[in-house]
């Protein structure tokens, strides 16, 4: 990814409510390429449970313990009861006003959108959104860790069951990507952050890579850069504008701005 030089300080605005919304930032140019990438905040206020936050996952669980591939090859247990329990949850929660403003933006939106999330939940394509890449996998699938068969999978999975298509054992995982695999979709994804003359980054800590690294990217092609988060992201300074409250507010007030509402 091209290096970026420091950015000017972004044009930071604290997000009260959503009326405060229709007098902030400056009258949104005419896009043609939107590239959206969300994190677990933007789910959070539909139930699910962020990562480093101060309750987040790992603050109960070990990073070592279960989200890499050496703790599946050692523990494989312990690793499918953190994601049966996850895959639980995901599956008794919906789409909140976050996502759905953004399924709004990619219908009506006259150019392109394009959003990638991180999030392993299915509540984009619930609330409608269509392109839309997975980069860090999808917990409602299995993957085989010996062939690298993909299907949908909505059970808890167990270190006894069979592959279907390679007929081994012991290698059922959810199909997610822990620290030291390649996300999903790649080239794609630098393809659209190359094209993009907005970029929006959603409920996200800025903590991971390369997802971390995608505003410089974005940056490097001219694309103008904001940040909707409860708070100030660790790449906080890359973006040009950033507004801060709770995704279900910021979310659809911005999309209404972009949509000219
Ligand atoms: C709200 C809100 C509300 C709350 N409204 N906002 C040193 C330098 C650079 C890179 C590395 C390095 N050392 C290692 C690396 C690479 C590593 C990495 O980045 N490590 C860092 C810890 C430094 N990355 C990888 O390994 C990645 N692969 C890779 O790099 O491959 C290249 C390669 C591979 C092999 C060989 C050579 C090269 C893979 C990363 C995989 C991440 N996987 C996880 C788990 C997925 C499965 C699962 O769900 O269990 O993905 S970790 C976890 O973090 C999950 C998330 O997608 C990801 C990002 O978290 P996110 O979404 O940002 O959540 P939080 O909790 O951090 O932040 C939430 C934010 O929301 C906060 O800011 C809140 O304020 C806000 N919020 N409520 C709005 N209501």
């Amino acid at each position: 990814m091209t290096a970026i030089t420091s950015a000017s300080a972004p044009t930071t605005q604290r997000f009260s409510s959503p009326a405060a919304g229709a007098y902030l930032g400056r009258i949104m140019a005419a896009y043609e390429h939107i590239v959206i990438l969300t994190g677990a905040g933007l789910s959070a206020e539909s139930g699910l449970s962020t990562f480093r936050d101060k309750d987040g996952i790992w603050s109960k669980h070990n990073i070592e313990d279960v989200a890499t591939p050496e703790a599946f090859a050692r523990n494989p247990e312990a690793v499918l009861d953190f994601y049966n329990a996850r895959r639980r949850v995901v599956l008794g929660v919906g789409p909140n006003a976050g996502h759905e403003a953004l399924a709004r933006l990619e219908a009506d939106f006259p150019g392109r959108v394009t959003t990638i999330t991180q999030n392993v939940d299915p509540l984009h394509e619930r609330a409608g959104t269509r392109n839309l890449i997975h980069m860090h996998g999808e917990i409602l699938k299995a993957a085989c860790a010996h062939c690298g068969a993909r299907q949908p999978w909505e059970t808890d999975l167990s270190v006894d069951l069979v592959c279907g298509t390679c007929n081994r054992a012991g290698g059922m995982r959810p199909d997610v990507v822990w620290f030291g695999e390649m996300p999903y979709q790649m080239e794609e994804i630098h393809a659209a952050l190359g094209t993009c003359d907005l970029f929006i980054s959603i409920g996200t800590s800025g903590n991971v890579y390369p997802a971390a690294g995608f505003v410089a990217g974005a940056r490097a092609a001219g694309a103008h850069t904001v940040e909707l988060n409860l708070e100030p992201s660790e790449g906080i300074s890359m973006f040009a504008e950033a507004i801060h409250g709770k995704a279900t507010e910021v979310v659809p007030v911005y999309v209404a701005r972009l949509l000219g509402g």
